[in-house]
């Protein structure tokens, strides 16, 4: 690595040794696959060669690949502990594409021979499938748009049946394709996807990728913001290096993985990730325990005036609530994982969330609630309906949610919602008068709640009764009723 006068002046990474050989192609350049799979790549080509160079695909935005291509695709990723940082060059991407450029290009990237992986983080949206029912969304326009030219996809899901048509028809493996997104047994929903897409382009085919394709399910996790300005200019000051390509992280990480591949694979294990039969009970444990104590922190937060998940966890009553949710509502709903210890695992979680270091926006983590809660909160409130139990301190969460998307704080200043149903959830909400009403009308969105929980009475009461309750006394006092009811 040496240091070469880039872009104004500054000094930017550059490669002394060629990038590795291509085997993994991967969609969603973004922020957490630098700082997670693209590490772990990176610990194994360091330690072990091999040909897992990565080409890195984004579906939409040149951004990133304009920033790594001045800087040999190399970056900076940052592990930030109250206790100092740490900073490491990560070497494993090789190449970075950007679809919409040369869709026809990426096409020909899946079918080479050495592409044995195909992973993900294209977050949950990027699925275009139904999250209360996991089906493909056949009205999203990115799936009309690929099943009529199949040739120069949008979707990942296009992508993939693609460059499998391809390998099929030329008499070659698949390659294995690995979900490392939040959602529940990301594999099989992955498959079901990507079957159901292909069993719209030629029956034959869908029956070819399900005899012969593997989706593994990971459970994938380390707290990894969103990069700013700031942690530019804060690697610039301590390095020397321009690199707007940089991540921050959290030191933990953890990635279970379910041991099911075509062909060979990198040792990841190497790297300290798990190989495991089944991930299902570590994904839940995952998912509910961290993204959903997350997701309610950043609503309840944001609506209090909090912006980072370590303000608002490093106070008392949110950090109380936050134990009471886990010990009263969370952990009765999950399976024991092999090898973990649940009352440790959340409270290894409140003090990653109070690592002050970590600069997490509620406003970040809140984007996208209607693709997110159901398999964060509603699954374990309807648990716990299930059992007889009224999950108060999950139902708060999502009124407080219902509130957010209605776009006003209780400053009274609009709130930038970012979701794809945002303008739908508004207009349901701005059309009803009353708590009830307003409650009654989101409930009645069937991609978000399964008409189960949607017609449970119990629920809806709760609900309504909460989203009262923060109207009237606002989140800080509804909260402090709460942990001491
Ligand atoms: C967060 C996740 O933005 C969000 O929704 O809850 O990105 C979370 O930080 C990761 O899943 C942690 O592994």
């Amino acid at each position: 690595m040496s240091m070469e006068d880039g872009l104004h002046g500054k000094n930017r990474l550059s490669r002394s040794e060629s990038p590795a050989k291509i085997g993994i192609v991967h969609f969603g350049p973004g922020a957490f696959f630098r700082a997670f799979s693209a590490i772990y790549t990176d610990d194994v080509l360091q330690e072990h060669g091999g040909d897992w160079g990565i080409a890195a695909v984004s579906l939409k935005s040149p951004t990133t690949r304009d920033q790594l291509a001045e800087q040999d695709n190399l970056y900076t990723a940052v592990e930030l502990a109250e206790s100092g940082k740490k900073e490491r060059v990560v070497r494993s991407i090789s190449s970075v594409f950007v679809a919409p450029e040369d869709p026809g290009a990426i096409v020909d990237l899946l079918s080479v021979d050495n592409v044995k992986l195909v992973t993900l983080t294209i977050t949950e949206k990027g699925y275009c499938h139904s999250p209360a029912t996991g089906d493909l969304n056949g009205d999203h326009e990115d799936i009309i748009h690929d099943l009529k030219n199949l040739s120069e996809p949008k979707s990942a899901i296009g992508f993939l049946v693609a460059g499998l048509a391809r390998r099929w028809r030329a008499g070659q493996a698949p390659f294995t394709i690995v979900s490392c997104d939040n959602l529940p047994s990301n594999g099989q929903v992955l498959r079901k996807l990507v079957l159901q897409f292909a069993k719209l382009v030629d029956k034959e085919l869908a029956k070819w990728i399900d005899r012969n394709a593997k989706f593994p399910s990971t459970m994938v996790d380390r707290i990894t913001p969103a990069t700013t300005a700031q942690d530019v200019e804060e690697l610039e000051n301590s390095t020397g290096f321009y690199d707007p390509a940089c991540v921050v992280h959290e030191p933990f990480r953890q990635w279970v993985i379910e041991d099911d591949f075509v062909a060979e694979r990198p040792a990841w294990e190497m790297a300290g990730a798990q190989f495991v039969t089944s991930v299902d009970a570590h994904e839940l444990m995952k998912l509910r325990c961290l993204n959903g104590t997350h997701s309610s922190l950043a609503y309840l937060g944001y609506l209090a005036g909090y912006v980072t998940i370590a303000e608002v966890s490093n106070n008392s009553s949110f950090a109380a609530f936050c134990l009471g949710l886990w010990r009263d509502e969370i952990l009765p709903t999950l399976p024991q994982p092999e090898g973990e210890d649940l009352n440790a695992y959340c409270k290894g979680l409140l003090a990653r969330y109070q690592n002050a270091a970590i600069r997490h926006k509620t406003w970040q983590i809140a984007m996208d609630g209607s693709q997110k809660l159901p398999q964060r909160i509603l699954g374990t409130i309807s648990d716990n309906l299930a059992n007889g139990i009224v999950p108060k301190g999950l139902c708060l969460a999502v009124a407080a949610w219902i509130r957010y998307v209605g776009g006003i704080d209780e400053q009274g200043k609009e709130i930038d919602v970012r979701d794809p149903l945002a303008f739908t959830l508004k207009q349901l909400l701005d059309a009803a008068g009353s708590a009830q009403e307003k409650v009654q009308s989101i409930l009645e969105v069937s991609e978000i709640f399964d008409s189960r929980l949607a017609n449970n009475p119990v629920f809806l009461r709760e609900l309504v009764d909460a989203y009262q309750r923060i109207e009237a006394l606002g989140v800080e006092a509804t909260i402090e009723a709460h942990i001491n009811a």
